[in-house]
């Protein structure tokens, strides 16, 4: 009998691993997991003006007011999230090769995120 295994993200490593090498990746919970899945994510390569327009892989939970981790596994720029949609509101930057869990005020709080070089809206 085969079974699928959960895959919980054990470490940081783990979540970096399974990014998409040159973006960003968010999950719904802390530790790199929506529901228990490392795998249902949702990343971005440039930027994602309003979260409300996504959901995590594989789920219906909105993007929008609810990662709780993320990671930057881009390659030579800094990412930066922010509360609001269209990079309004609070922001934090995270540079390449970080990931964390989210604390207050983004925690379940952000709306929007870019690459650095994305921020004019063109990239
Ligand atoms: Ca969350």
């Amino acid at each position: 009998m085969l079974t699928t295994p959960a895959a919980r993200a054990q470490s940081f490593d783990d979540a970096k691993a399974i990014c998409p090498n040159g973006s960003t990746c968010l999950w719904s919970g802390a530790g790199f997991e929506t529901g228990g899945y490392t795998g249902r994510y949702r990343n971005y390569f440039y930027y994602i003006p309003d979260f409300s327009a996504y959901n995590y892989s594989g789920t219906s939970a909105s993007l929008a007011n609810s990662a709780s981790s993320v990671v930057n596994d881009g390659y030579s720029e800094w990412t930066y999230l922010y509360t609001g949609t269209y990079k309004t509101g609070s922001y934090l930057s995270l540079n390449i090769g970080v990931g964390a869990d989210l604390g207050s005020p983004y925690n379940d709080n952000l709306e929007s995120g870019y690459y650095a070089s994305c921020l004019d809206g063109v990239c």
